[in-house]
């Protein structure tokens, strides 16, 4: 077959021609993005933007990005609204529905947009709306591929909000984002839009219930996924740990009730449900819901933002964490104490996941520098240096050190995943110091593990 593709030309729906394939259409071929964007908004985006694979802020994403589809040149990024009455609901079920019911239909369209690209010559992928079904990477490396964010950013769709959800200015947050790869280029790219529809109004700092929205744009990542995804697969596995270590059925009942038992169950069943997401709820940013805020703030405070504060519900933290001390603020949150998700399974991931469990708060007077010397199934040097409530990275071998920690890298892992007692790697001799070990006994005292 040898057809000659001249897009403009061609109807919006080619049934007549079948499938066209890529070696149908000349080299260097760039398609319209008009034509493009048209077909994703009649098969129910709504909104569309294209980004090149080659974006110099996106040059961390590429090889990523590239592992799920390697021919890919354009992302087109995808919004779809969600009714956000059902996000803003008190009781989370509406809401649940509502993200699930949006993930699926986001999926379609992507899936008929792709098709209608064959028909194009145009052949792409469509990744995941949510984390991946693949689970190999977990805890080694990032478990997803394709960041839709700073990619629907690149794409002109919105800014990042405070609460870190990417914010559109018409729909405000109450988005879900997709992002087709296909493997040709278009004729015209678009770039981020110059306002931060954000109005730094602070209403998600306030309603988050363990504290994960900072007032200074930081967002704790690990005390929203301790909580809000209690029911994900961190916590099913804290489920099945409970159970088999249990020593009775009411031992297995104080660390999992009935009802979080039932709970796990329904998330299990039907799809998981999210914890929290009141940070997306109560959002008022963006031209459609902005009126909603400005016709009355009080209103909109206490119809919108206080009936979440005040739930009664369980909120799932580590012990000591800051998330702990924030839940503890709201006497209408049930403290329920759970174990750190992030489980490093690899020195390597160790070293690049440590700041998400660092507690600056605890090491706010600290000012000392570790050098590790992995060995064992990873050889890797770095220095881990705490200073002034922060903590830094460095690989290789640094100056100025107060500890030199020798381990065996799989027992380390064993050390901070707490799957061994403390000092058993030391009498075996798998991990070993110069200098004073009461260095390392504080570092430990810092991270956020959790029972
Ligand atoms: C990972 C992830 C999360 C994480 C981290 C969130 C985050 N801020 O990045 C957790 C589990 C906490 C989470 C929560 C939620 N998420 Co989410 N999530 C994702 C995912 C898979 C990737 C996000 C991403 O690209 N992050 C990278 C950059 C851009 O974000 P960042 O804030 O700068 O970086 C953080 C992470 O990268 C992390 N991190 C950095 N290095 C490392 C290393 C390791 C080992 C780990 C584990 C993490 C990690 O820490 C950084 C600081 O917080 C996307 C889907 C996708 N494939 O893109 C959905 C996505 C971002 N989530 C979404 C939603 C809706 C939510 C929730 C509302 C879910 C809910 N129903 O409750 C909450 C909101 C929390 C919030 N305020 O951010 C939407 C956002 C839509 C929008 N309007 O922007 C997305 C785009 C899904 C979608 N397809 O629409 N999510
Ligand atoms: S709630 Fe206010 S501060 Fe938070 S993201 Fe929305 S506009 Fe920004």
């Amino acid at each position: 077959m040898n057809i000659q593709i001249i897009e403009s030309e061609l109807p919006v729906q080619i049934p007549s021609l079948g499938t066209v394939h890529e070696g149908d259409r000349p080299e260097r071929k760039k398609f319209s993005s008009e034509l493009i964007r048209k077909i994703a908004l009649e098969e129910g985006a709504d909104d569309v933007g294209f980004v090149e694979i080659d974006r110099p802020v996106l040059r961390d994403e590429k090889a990523d990005i590239l592992k799920v589809y390697p021919k890919t040149r354009t992302m087109i990024s995808l919004v779809r609204t969600m009714n956000r009455e059902n996000i803003q609901s008190p009781m989370r079920y509406p809401a649940n529905n509502e993200f699930h019911h949006t993930i699926d239909d986001l999926t379609e369209i992507a899936r008929r947009i792709v098709a209608r690209l064959n028909q194009i010559s145009i052949r792409g992928v469509v990744p995941t709306v949510g984390f991946p079904m693949d689970m190999d990477a977990l805890g080694r490396e990032r478990i997803w591929n394709v960041s839709h964010k700073p990619i629907a950013v690149e794409a002109g769709l919105g800014q990042m909000g405070k609460n870190r959800n990417v914010i559109h200015p018409k729909f405000g947050n109450f988005i879900l984002l997709e992002t087709v790869l296909i493997d040709a280029d278009v004729d015209r790219y678009d770039g981020p839009i110059e306002f931060n529809p954000c109005m730094t109004c602070n209403l998600c700092v306030s309603a988050c219930p363990v504290g994960a929205i900072g007032k200074d744009w930081e967002f704790d990542f690990t005390a929203c996924i301790d909580h809000n995804y209690r029911e994900f697969f961190g916590g099913f596995q804290e489920w099945t740990e409970a159970m088999v270590t249990s020593g009775s059925v009411g031992e297995n009942r104080e660390k999992f009730e009935d009802r979080e038992t039932a709970s796990m169950w329904q998330s299990l069943s039907f799809g998981p449900n999210y914890k929290a997401a009141y940070c997306m709820a109560v959002c008022p940013a963006g031209e459609e819901v902005i009126p909603q805020f400005t016709q009355s703030k009080k209103r909109f405070v206490n119809e919108i933002v206080r009936p979440l504060k005040e739930k009664e519900e369980p909120v799932y933290v580590k012990r000591g964490s800051r998330a702990e001390t924030a839940a503890r603020k709201n006497p209408a949150k049930e403290i329920r104490y759970v174990r750190s998700m992030i489980k490093p399974r690899s020195v390597e991931n160790f070293l690049n996941s440590v700041h998400l469990i660092f507690n600056p708060d605890k090491a706010k007077d600290a000012d000392f520098a570790i050098q590790f010397r992995f060995r064992g199934d990873e050889n890797i040097d770095a220095v881990v240096r705490i200073a002034n409530g922060k903590l830094q990275v460095e690989r290789g071998i640094g100056e100025g050190t107060d500890l030199t920690v020798r381990a065996d890298s799989a027992a380390w892992l064993k050390f901070v995943n707490k799957e061994t007692a403390k000092i058993w790697p030391i009498l075996f001799g798998k991990i070993a110091f110069r200098g004073n070990p009461w260095h390392l006994i504080k570092f430990e005292s810092f991270l956020d593990l959790g029972n």
